[in-house]
């Protein structure tokens, strides 16, 4: 075999998706075995010392860090991997691009339009390599989605459906705020339900049904006051614990987008359904690996909704697996995304969704806190 180009890794921040990007990088080494490319733990970063040497040792990171800075300084770091809350992104990304390194950065790209675009503007100055983990894109029923919208089976797009619902901030006595809970602290998350989960549909949907033109909102924070975990005083909340939003789509389709995390009983409830004239699709994440396929083309005497089974070797990333009829699971669009990665790096191609694809996002997530606090219609500025 070849020998592998070597790709060294800097990751920065050792929370959850730390641990998912980790995984993403190991798993990919074992199962994309043609890529030219293989990553290389080589440092990880946090600020606390023992926590770094503890997420190290578990997963196999050669060095640790406990200043971002010294990560971007290190010359045997090819690729920085920001996996710390929204308010680092930009500062390290920037950082990270100027010192010419490739730029992985978890979602949402940033806190504000304002930051983003600044992330932008250094990430195409020093023209690095660099993607944006909205990690459902690689789930292979959504890949497969995608595969049969592309093909023209749908025909022309009328409705675009997507709930992300989750339960776990409906508790008052709940604090706000620092480690664990920074999700809820507006100035270091951005926003709430709406740069956090629904970032995650508006990513989706614009990749399966092309650019959104004008958004309608609500939101709500349902608890109005809560501890913060870093002043011990009972501070104002001020993110959206949930928000719902209309839209219009560049072609003609209409969106419907659901989130909050006061919907009792829903842990991570993302789904979405797109009606065509000819034929519909939708995905539930609790049922993963089953995408739901409806063809009015169908015999009518059998014609009903299919729920295909995606774990064939011939339907998206199967053939890197088990053997058909064996799923797979969340952490599984991180490999993906991996190998994605690693793969732009043979063919020349961006790795999608890049800073610049994930700004379009943004200029959405934007327009739909803009509009909830306007109460009226807003243009996303997009393509
Ligand atoms: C928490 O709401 C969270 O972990 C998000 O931050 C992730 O992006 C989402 O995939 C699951 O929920």
């Amino acid at each position: 075999m070849a020998k592998k180009k070597e790709l060294n890794i800097g990751l920065i921040g050792c929370g959850f998706m730390g641990r998912t990007h980790s995984n993403g990088y190991l798993r990919a080494r074992n199962f994309f075995p043609e890529l030219a490319y293989t990553p290389v733990l080589k440092a990880v970063c946090s600020r606390s010392e023992n926590k770094v040497k503890a997420f190290a040792e578990q997963w196999g990171y050669e060095s640790v860090e406990t200043d971002w800075k010294a990560i971007i300084a290190r010359k045997d770091i090819d690729a920085v991997d920001i996996c710390t809350p929204n308010d680092m992104h930009a500062e390290i990304a920037i950082a990270a691009a100027a010192a010419g390194k490739m730029v992985l950065c978890e979602k949402p790209l940033a806190r504000t339009l304002e930051e983003s675009k600044q992330m932008v503007d250094a990430i195409e100055k020093a023209g690095v390599k660099n993607t944006i983990w909205y990690n459902y894109r690689r789930l292979p029923a959504v890949t497969l989605a995608k595969k049969i919208i592309d093909s023209g089976k749908l025909g022309r797009i009328f409705h675009y459906r997507a709930n992300f619902l989750q339960d776990w901030t409906i508790n008052a006595n709940l604090p706000q705020g620092g480690e664990g809970l920074w999700r809820m602290d507006a100035d270091v998350a951005g926003s709430g339900v709406v740069g956090d989960l629904l970032s995650h549909c508006i990513d989706t949907a614009i990749w399966l049904n092309g650019g959104i033109k004008n958004v309608s909102a609500v939101a709500e924070t349902f608890v109005k006051e809560r501890m913060h975990q870093l002043t011990g005083k009972v501070e104002k909340v001020n993110i959206d614990d949930a928000c719902a939003f209309l839209c219009h789509f560049n072609n003609g389709s209409l969106g419907l987008f659901e989130s909050t995390r006061y919907a009792r009983g829903h842990k991570a409830l993302y789904t979405f359904e797109i009606n065509g004239e000819n034929a519909s699709i939708r995905w539930d994440l609790h049922d993963l690996n089953r995408l739901e396929y409806f063809d009015n083309a169908d015999d009518s005497t059998v014609r009903g909704w299919r729920s295909i089974h995606v774990t064939d070797g011939d339907q998206p990333y199967m053939d890197k697996w088990w053997v058909p009829g064996l799923g797979i699971g969340y952490e599984h669009s991180f490999v993906h995304q991996v190998a994605d990665f690693l793969k732009s790096l043979e063919t020349g191609a961006p790795c999608s969704p890049t800073f610049k694809e994930a700004y379009e996002t943004q200029q959405v997530c934007q327009a739909v806190l803009d509009s909830a606090a306007s109460g009226t219609w807003k243009d996303t500025q997009g393509k």
